[in-house]
């Protein structure tokens, strides 16, 4: 009796272990060239360029509007770019960015039961793990103990089974003719985010009336005030808006990129 509690307490150590929740899970996907190559992006507010790659079935699985299916790993590789001397990214005869090094793989992976192990307070994203990869696919310590922010930021996108990408991935990402945005055409919105810049990165605008932003580029944005409102994400050629009741300065961001900041000044 005394020697099965033993190997029972053992034994259930053992498997806590080896199911807890974290980065490990997770192994590299090597084969993921082997995917779909559904987005590239330029990303001009840290001057990268980035390839994201899912399993064929994924993108099947999306298309017919079914959720994503477990053992889906998409894969999200980050490029450092060409730049002049100025640290100017170059750009190819399409206008877009030119590859030079991968800098890391980002990786997301769902299973069945993945998640459930993390503490009540964690920001589980339902079945979904991260972890962070070299160029050479070797874990990555240092990203991975942050993983927490993965999840964070991530969160809000839970209606798209925290895929921030899903409309690039279904097909249903406004293409570039569909809502005519040209290059330099004026715009909807009372300030306009072309490469992911907000456009005047200042606006004013009138205490309790509605302020419109329109999304020129091909990723989603978000306004996020601080102390404030937030809009929905919308995806290029949509419009978003919000309304401040208070007069005063107000910085914002872009809740996918909080690295795109602008200011609204409230008369
Ligand atoms: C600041 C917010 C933010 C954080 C933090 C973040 N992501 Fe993302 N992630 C994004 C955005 C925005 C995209 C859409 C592509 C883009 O704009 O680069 C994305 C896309 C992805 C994708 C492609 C699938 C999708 O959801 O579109 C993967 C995989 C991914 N991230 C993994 C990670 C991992 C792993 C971490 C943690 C190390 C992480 N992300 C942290 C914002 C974030
Ligand atoms: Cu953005």
């Amino acid at each position: 009796m005394h020697v099965t509690k033993t190997l029972l307490a053992v034994c259930g150590v053992l498997v806590s272990t080896a199911v807890f929740a974290g980065p490990e899970k997770i192994k590299f996907p090597s084969d993921y060239l082997r995917g779909v190559l559904y987005q590239t992006l330029d990303r001009p507010d840290n001057k990268q360029y980035r390839e994201l790659y899912a399993p064929a079935s994924a993108v099947e699985a999306v298309k017919k509007g079914q959720p994503i299916p477990y053992g889906t790993v998409l894969t999200l590789v980050q490029w450092s770019v060409q730049q002049d001397a100025q640290g100017n990214p170059l750009k190819d005869p399409n206008g877009r960015f030119i590859k030079k090094d991968i800098l890391a793989h980002t990786v997301m992976q769902k299973e069945q039961g993945w998640g459930a192990d993390y503490p009540s307070d964690w920001p589980r994203n339902g079945e979904w793990e991260y972890a962070v990869f070299t160029a050479d696919g070797q874990p990555n310590p240092k990203g991975n103990a942050n993983n927490k922010s993965c999840f964070t930021c991530h969160l809000p996108h839970a209606k798209q089974d925290f895929v921030i990408s899903l409309a690039k991935l279904n097909g249903t990402f406004p293409k570039e003719g569909q809502t005519l945005v040209k290059k330099g055409a004026p715009r909807g919105g009372d300030v306009n985010i072309a490469s992911f810049a907000f456009l005047p990165a200042k606006i004013t605008a009138v205490a309790g009336k509605a302020l419109t932003f329109f999304n020129s580029d091909d990723t989603p944005h978000q306004i996020t005030v601080a102390n404030g409102p937030r809009t929905e994400v919308f995806l290029r050629g949509q419009k978003a808006s919000l309304t401040i009741d208070k007069p005063g300065e107000y910085n914002y961001i872009c809740g996918l990129h909080p690295s795109m900041k602008g200011v609204i000044e409230v008369k």
